[in-house]
C-alpha cells in the first residue's frame, strides 16, 4: 500500500468548491456547463464531495490495518440509506459553503438535493435501521462495515390509481449513483445447486452453478471526525458465461438465457414469495450475500493475518435478523472444506464470531425453509445444519430427558407439517449473543419465541433499545429546529445526544417556545405546500397535524386511526357548532404486493378522504391526506410538520418502532399503546407529554385467553357500531356498496376494537390540550429535551461494549 500524504482539499472556500464542482462537470461527467442539467450539478457536487470523504475513508483503512484492529461486519439484506449528498455535507461541514458555490453557478442548493435519488433498498424499519447504525459506527470512530445487495430494483414505487396502490418498478440505477465505487477486484463466485460426496471426512461439493458477486462501495462518513467507513453492495452477474458461439449463430435469446437468470438473483427487493419460484429466489439471495460478504472478510482477514486461527478475535459478525443466517453454516463449510478445520474448531470460531437481532416476533416473519429446496440449491449446508442440529439435541439431553416434547420444540428441522430448517433457532445455537430491539421486546422474545432456548442459553439474551441518528433526524430533516438548538447550547449535540439536557434550562422560557413553535409552523407550511402541489389538497397549516406513516399492515392498525376519524366526522357533522380542534389526519405507506388486506386499508383511506374532503360542512374542522410513495425523505419532510404521531400498534406486536422516537424528537406528541419503545418513550418524556391509551401485553393476553369478541365492543359502543356499519354499507364507496362488506381487518384479530373507546379518549383529550398552545409547545418540549437515550449513538455504544467488543479506531 502506497503511503503517499493526501492532498488537502480545496472545498475550505465557496470559490474552491466551485472550482471543483465545475472540473468534475467537465471532466467526469462530460458535460457543459453552459447546457447541463439541475441532475448534472448534482452529480458534479455529489462527486466533488466525495472526493473530500475518500479521505478520511482511505485513512480510516490504513489506521484500522496499522492498529490491528477487531471489526463488525453487519450483514442486512436490507439498508435504507436515504439520499447521501446533505447528510454528507453537514459531516464534513461545509453545508453553507457549497451553498455559497452553487449561488455562484446560480444554482439553489436545495433544488438540487432534490433532484438526487432516495435508493428504497429496504422494507422499513429494519433497513432504516441498518442505515442509522452505520452512521453511528462511523461517528464513533469504531471500525465496521456494512454488507447487502445493490439490488437493481427496490422497493417499488407505490402510485395511487383510483384510491388503490399500484405498483410501479423503481429503476433507482438509470439515473447514475456517482456516490459509489466499482470493485472491479471485488468479485467472488458464489455457487448453487449440484450435489455432494465425502471422501473420508472430506466434503466435495461439485456439479455446482456459478455466477459471479460484484462489489459496490458507498462510502459512510462519520460526522466531524476524520473517519468514514464503507457499505458494500454486491451486484450479480453471469461473469463470461455469455455464449458467444450461440450469439453469432443468431440465436440471442439462448446466448442471453443464462446471464439473465444469474443476474436475477440481485434483480429486485424481496421478491414476491407467495410463490415456490419467488421463495426460491429469496433464498439464492440470501446465500449470494452471506457467500461474497464472507469470502471478502475472509480473505482481507488472510491478507491482514495469514492465518485464520485467530478469526474470532478480530472479527464480529452481526446477523440483522435471520435474512443472513446462511451465514452460519457457510462460515462451517469454508473453514472445515477450503481451511480443513476440524468440526469442533469450525464450530468454535463460528459461535464466537456470530451475533444476532431478532426484529419480530409475529410467527409469519419467522423465516423457515423447506428442506427439499434448501437440499436441492444449497447441498453441502443443509447437511452440515444437519449437523449442527444433532450436536445440538446431543448438547441438551440433560434437559430432553425431562421433558421429551422439547426436541420437537427446539430442533433445528420443523417437522410439524412438511420439513423446514427453522432459520431463528439456527441463529440462537450459533450466537454469542441475541437481542431484542426494545425493552418490552426482549422481554417478550425470552417468555415467548424463545422460552426453551433462554432456559438453556440464558446468558445469550439481551436487549439493546433501537436508537435513531440525530445527524439525520434532526440535523438533515430539520434544520430550522437545528438552529434554534444551536443558538441556545451550541452544536455539540449532533455528537452527544445527551446535551439536549442542557436545553430544559430553557423550557420555560416564553422566546424559546415561541421559536420552537414558529420551526414547528414553517415545517407545516413546507409539507401543506407539498401537498397542494402534489396532490391538490388544501390544508391549513394551523390545523393539528396527526400523522401515521409506516408499512400499513393490520398489527400497526392503521384502521384503528380510520375508526377514529370517521366517529369524528360524523360527530362533527351532528355538532357542527362545537369548539372543535381543527385537524389534518395524514397517512402514508405501502403494502406489500401479496397483502390483500392491507391494500384494502390503503384503498379504504382514500376512499374515506375523498367524502371528508369534498364535505364543505367541515372542510375547515377536517381533512384527511393520503401522501403516496413514502420513502426516506418523505420521512424527513412529514415527520418535522407533525404535531400528533400515531403509534397505535396493539399491545406486543410493534417490536419497537423506530419512527415513534423521530417524532418525538422533532416535538410531536405521541398517541399511543404500551408497545414496543413507546413504552421506554414514556418513560423518558413522562406521562404528562405523551397521551397513552388502550390495553396492554397482559390485557391483549388475557382477551386472546378467554377468547377475544369483537361484537361485545361494537354492540356497547354506539360511535363505533355506526363507523362500522358506514363502512360495510357502502357510505364511503357508493359506487360499489359492497367493496368493504367483508373487509378482513374488521374480523379484529387486532383488537382494535376493545382499544377504540380509550383511542378516542386519547384523542379527545389531545384536542383539549392542543386548544392551549402554550401548554402544547410546553410539552413538544419536553419531548425533544428527553430524547437523548435514543440516539443511535448509544444503541451502537451499548452493541459496541457488550456484543461486538470493540475499540474506537485512532485517527
Ligand atoms: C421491524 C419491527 C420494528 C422495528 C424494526 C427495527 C422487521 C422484521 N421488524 O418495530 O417491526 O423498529 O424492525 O428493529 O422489519
Amino acid at each position: 500500500m502506497s503511503n503517499t500524504i493526501l492532498h488537502h482539499s480545496p472545498l475550505s472556500s465557496a470559490e474552491g468548491v466551485k472550482n471543483a464542482i465545475v472540473q468534475k462537470l467537465i471532466f467526469s461527467i462530460g458535460r457543459d456547463p453552459g447546457v447541463a442539467s439541475q441532475r448534472d450539478w448534482l452529480n458534479a457536487t455529489l462527486l466533488a464531495v466525495r472526493d473530500l470523504v475518500s479521505e478520511g475513508w482511505l485513512k480510516t483503512q490504513r489506521a484500522t490495518q496499522s492498529q490491528n484492529c477487531r471489526r463488525v461486519y453487519y450483514l442486512s439484506m436490507e439498508f435504507l440509506m436515504g439520499r447521501t449528498l446533505s447528510n454528507a455535507m453537514l459531516a464534513e461541514g461545509i453545508y453553507d459553503v457549497v451553498r455559497e458555490a452553487l449561488e455562484q453557478l446560480g444554482l439553489n442548493l436545495e433544488d438540487v438535493i432534490e433532484k438526487e435519488v432516495d435508493p428504497g433498498l429496504g422494507n422499513g424499519g429494519l433497513g432504516r435501521l441498518a442505515a442509522c447504525f452505520l452512521d453511528s459506527i462511523a461517528t464513533l470512530n469504531y471500525p465496521g462495515m456494512g454488507y447487502g445487495i445493490r439490488y437493481e430494483y427496490g422497493m417499488f414505487r407505490q402510485k395511487i390509481v383510483d384510491g388503490q396502490q399500484v405498483e410501479r418498478p423503481d429503476a433507482w440505477l438509470e439515473k447514475g449513483v456517482p456516490w459509489e465505487f466499482i470493485r472491479p477486484t471485488k468479485r467472488y463466485k458464489v455457487e448453487f445447486g449440484g450435489r455432494i460426496y465425502f471422501e473420508g471426512d472430506k466434503c466435495h461439493w461439485v456439479d455446482t452453478s456459478q455466477i459471479v458477486a460484484l462489489g459496490y462501495d458507498q462510502i459512510i462518513p462519520g460526522y466531524e471526525t476524520n473517519m468514514a467507513n464503507s457499505l458494500r453492495l454486491w451486484s450479480a452477474h453471469a461473469g463470461d458465461v455469455f455464449d458467444l458461439t450461440k450469439f453469432n449463430r443468431g440465436d440471442y435469446f439462448a446466448a442471453m438465457e443464462r446471464q439473465n437468470s444469474s443476474e436475477n438473483v440481485s434483480r429486485v427487493l424481496y421478491p414476491d414469495d407467495s410463490t415456490y419460484a419467488g421463495r426460491e429466489l429469496r433464498l439464492r439471495q440470501e446465500y449470494f450475500l452471506v457467500s461474497a460478504s464472507l469470502q471478502d472478510i475472509l480473505n482481507r482477514h488472510r491478507w491482514e493475518h495469514k492465518t485464520l486461527t485467530n478469526l474470532a478475535d478480530k472479527v464480529a459478525i452481526h446477523l440483522n435478523d435471520t435474512h443472513p443466517v446462511l451465514a452460519i453454516p457457510e462460515l462451517m463449510r469454508i473453514l472445515i472444506d477450503k481451511e480443513e478445520f476440524s468440526w469442533k474448531a469450525a464450530w468454535e470460531i463460528t459461535c464466537k464470531v456470530f451475533s444476532y437481532t431478532n426484529h419480530t416476533l409475529m410467527s409469519e416473519a419467522l423465516e423457515t425453509w423447506p428442506v427439499d429446496m434448501m437440499g436441492a440449491i444449497l447441498p453441502r449446508h443443509l447437511q452440515l445444519i444437519l449437523e449442527i442440529n444433532e450436536h445440538f439435541l446431543e448438547s441438551i439431553k440433560s434437559y430432553t430427558e425431562k421433558d421429551p416434547d422439547l426436541i420437537r420444540r427446539v430442533s433445528l428441522i420443523d417437522e410439524n407439517d412438511g420439513r423446514k430448517v427453522r432459520m431463528a433457532w439456527l441463529a440462537v445455537v450459533a450466537s454469542h449473543k441475541i437481542n431484542g430491539v426494545a425493552k418490552l421486546h426482549s422481554d417478550l422474545m425470552v417468555k415467548s419465541i424463545f422460552a426453551d432456548f433462554a432456559k438453556i442459553y440464558p446468558e445469550r439474551f439481551c436487549n439493546m433499545t433501537n436508537g435513531i441518528t440525530p445527524r439525520r433526524w434532526i440535523g438533515v430533516a430539520n434544520p430550522g429546529l437545528s438552529t434554534v438548538i444551536d443558538k441556545y447550547i451550541g452544536k455539540s449535540w449532533r455528537k452527544d445526544l445527551s446535551h439536549l439536557e442542557q436545553l430544559k434550562q430553557y423550557a420555560d422560557f416564553p422566546k424559546f417556545m415561541q421559536e420552537v413553535r414558529e420551526v414547528k409552523k414553517a415545517n407545516k407550511v413546507k409539507l401543506a405546500n407539498y401537498i397542494a402541489h402534489n396532490l391538490n389538497i388544501v390544508v391549513n397549516p394551523d390545523a393539528l397535524f396527526d400523522v401515521q406513516i409506516k408499512r400499513i399492515h393490520e398489527y400497526k392498525r392503521q384502521h384503528l386511526n380510520l375508526l377514529h376519524i370517521i366517529a369524528r366526522y360524523n360527530e362533527i357533522l351532528r355538532n357542527p357548532e362545537k369548539d372543535w380542534t381543527p385537524r389534518v389526519f395524514i397517512i402514508a405507506g405501502k403494502a406489500a404486493s401479496a397483502y390483500y388486506a392491507a391494500k384494502q386499508i390503503i384503498r379504504l383511506i382514500n376512499d374515506v378522504a375523498k367524502v371528508i374532503n369534498n364535505d364543505m360542512r367541515v372542510h375547515d374542522k377536517l381533512k384527511l391526506v393520503f401522501i403516496p410513495n413514502y420513502s426516506v425523505s418523505l420521512a424527513q419532510l412529514i415527520i418535522p410538520a407533525a404535531d400528533v404521531s400515531e403509534q397505535i400498534s396493539l399491545a406486543g406486536t410493534e417490536a419497537s418502532g423506530t419512527s415513534n422516537m423521530k417524532f418525538a424528537l422533532n416535538g410531536a406528541l405521541t398517541v399511543g399503546t404500551l408497545d414496543g419503545a413507546n413504552v421506554e418513550i414514556l418513560q423518558n418524556v413522562g406521562e404528562d407529554n405523551i397521551f397513552i391509551f388502550g390495553n396492554t401485553v397482559e390485557q391483549v393476553e388475557a382477551l386472546r385467553h378467554k377468547g377475544y369478541q369483537p361484537s361485545a365492543y361494537y354492540e356497547n359502543d354506539p360511535q363505533l357500531r355506526e363507523a362500522l356499519q358506514q363502512i360495510t354499507s357502502g357510505a364511503f364507496s357508493p359506487e360499489e356498496p359492497g367493496r368493504y362488506q367483508s373487509f378482513s381487518p374488521l374480523s379484529d384479530y387486532y383488537q382494535a376494537f376493545a382499544d377504540f373507546r380509550s383511542y378516542v379518549e386519547a384523542q379527545r383529550e389531545i384536542d383539549k390540550v392542543y386548544k392551549d398552545q402554550n401548554l402544547w409547545v410546553a410539552k413538544a418540549i419536553q419531548n425533544i429535551v428527553n430524547m437523548s437515550y435514543f440516539s443511535s449513538d448509544r444503541t451502537i455504544k451499548e452493541y459496541a461494549d457488550q456484543i461486538w467488543h470493540l475499540q474506537p479506531v485512532k485517527l
